[in-house]
């Protein structure tokens, strides 16, 4: 169930989290429940709630943070290649109600994901 935005309140820097990237855009920080060795979140400050609220308007955002991940990968040193998840409402798996892009690396990843 989508709850909270707690997400919100990391961009306001009303609560603490180990960011790694942050620009006009957007925000990256590490996951505090970590699926995987490195696991960061890379988030819009634009309010978009779900994967399935994006429109035309997003294009270039979108494009930056995938451009973002690509250097985060890089910094974060996952060379032999990471994986990228959004989830999107509740059969999705989506907990924050606002856009979000894991970053997975420094494990094997299998599919189907589950
Ligand atoms: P999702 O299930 O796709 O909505 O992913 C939400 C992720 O956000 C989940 O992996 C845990 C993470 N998360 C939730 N609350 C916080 C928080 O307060 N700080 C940080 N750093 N991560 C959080």
């Amino acid at each position: 169930m989508l709850k909270d935005n707690i997400f919100q309140k990391i961009i306001d820097k009303q609560i603490p989290a180990k960011i790694v990237h942050e620009d006009t855009q957007c925000l990256a920080f590490h996951d505090v429940g970590p699926q995987a060795p490195t696991h960061v979140l890379i988030i819009p400050r634009k309010v978009i709630r779900t994967h399935a609220d994006l429109t035309d308007a997003d294009r270039e955002l979108l494009g930056h943070m995938h451009l973002i991940a690509v250097k985060l990968a890089k910094d974060l040193k996952l060379d032999d290649g990471y994986r990228i998840v959004i989830n999107c409402q509740d059969r999705g798996g989506q907990t924050v109600p606002h856009l979000h892009m894991h970053l997975l690396g420094g494990r094997d990843f299998h599919w189907p994901p589950g």
